[in-house]
């Protein structure tokens, strides 16, 4: 068997990767439409040796379409999703538009992937933040519950999409010649600098970034009751996110087991060398798929809390592999199928 494919957004930063993995994970593609903004219309992306040409989004790009992967932002979803199920579709949306829907399924495939099954046509890919912190902490979860997580991030600009990484190198550009810093796609200059992430504040202070960690988390594990608290800030990185994770745990939870348990968990690759102080760091979680864990140590000032580093490729776990995943997840469960057997029904 293989699928129609639609990327709606395949010119962004996510886009073009999903292009990237689609190939070489080898994904059953038959037809692959690549759907993107009016004014990329005529530009073409290179596929398994063919130059194909981007096309402008429509009501007609969906037919005969068996997968969507959307990633062109949360108002294009809303605006598509639903056309392009209605046209037969199963859309995996990278978006935050339909993640808490309590209708659409919010899969990370090493936690979660038993809730894919009860699509209905929409499957939401979870914020990145979330995805990478929940890989690594989902196995400890299921030794011994987590009671509260507290984490801080340190967030790559590719979470702000391929202009917001291209405007970190500029940025760079200009201070390193005594120019200033120009700030167009982001909100303040990146380069040398960070800020806490600019997502909209709510009345109790937190930006969605933060409740997208909470309230994601919450519904990936379904655990509504687990306490979460983050603090989400953007480092002129440019694509792999870091994240420190406090846990709280109801009885003690060594260093050593949560290690042991961490160095054979899907997703997750463990790399300690405390002798050099070497963790994991963002470059080196640059253009790979697992999440890289470390440091984990013992919270000193909570019996029974752990402490614990990660990075991830923003684009990649965070975005664009965890889409592929569950679309390869559809395909072995026999959760998509081809159009012939819509048409049958
Ligand atoms: P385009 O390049 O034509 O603007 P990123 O997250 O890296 O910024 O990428 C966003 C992606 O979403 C790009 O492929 C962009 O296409 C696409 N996109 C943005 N707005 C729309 C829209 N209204 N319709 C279709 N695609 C869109
Ligand atoms: C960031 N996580 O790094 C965001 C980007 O809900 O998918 C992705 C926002 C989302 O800024």
């Amino acid at each position: 068997k293989s699928y129609r494919v639609a990327i709606l957004g395949a010119t962004g930063a996510v886009g073009t990767e999903l292009l990237e993995l689609l190939e070489q994970r080898n994904f059953p593609v038959s037809d692959l439409k690549l759907l993107a903004s009016e004014k990329s219309v005529g530009r073409t992306l290179h596929f398994q040796g063919e130059d194909l040409p981007i096309e402008s989004v429509s009501d007609r790009a969906f037919e005969n379409v068996d997968l969507v992967l959307a990633s062109a932002g949360g108002s294009t979803s809303k605006t598509w999703a639903a056309v392009a199920v209605e046209k037969g579709a199963v859309v995996i949306d990278n978006s935050s538009a339909f993640r808490m829907n309590p209708e659409v399924p919010l899969v990370v495939p090493e936690v979660n992937p038993q809730a894919a099954a009860n699509h209905k046509g929409i499957i939401a890919n979870p914020n990145c933040t979330t995805i990478l912190m929940t890989v690594a902490v989902w196995p400890l979860h299921q030794k011994r519950p987590v009671q509260r997580i507290v984490a801080s991030t340190y967030q790559s600009a590719s979470g702000a999409g391929a202009k917001a990484m291209a405007e970190v190198k500029t940025q760079a550009s200009a201070i390193l010649q005594g120019q200033s810093p120009v700030a167009e796609v982001l909100p303040y200059p990146l380069a040398f600098n960070l800020f806490p992430h600019n997502s909209p504040l709510n009345d109790l202070g937190y930006c969605e970034e933060e409740m997208k960690m909470v309230n994601e988390t919450r519904k990936i594990f379904a655990t509504p009751e687990i306490r979460i608290t983050a603090t989400c800030v953007r480092v002129p990185v440019l694509r792999a996110h870091s994240e420190a994770i406090n846990l709280e745990f109801e009885e003690p939870f060594s260093p050593d087991e949560a290690r042991a348990i961490l160095s054979r968990s899907p997703g997750v690759k463990l790399l300690e060398d405390w002798g050099t102080n070497h963790f994991p760091m963002p470059i080196e979680a640059t253009g790979i798929d697992e999440v890289l864990v470390g440091r984990i140590r013992q919270d000193i000032s909570h019996p029974y809390g752990l402490e614990l580093w990660l990075c991830g490729d923003q684009i990649r776990k965070g975005a664009a592999l965890n889409a592929v995943q569950i679309a390869e997840l559809l395909v072995e469960k026999n959760l998509l199928k081809p159009k012939t057997a819509y048409v049958s029904k």
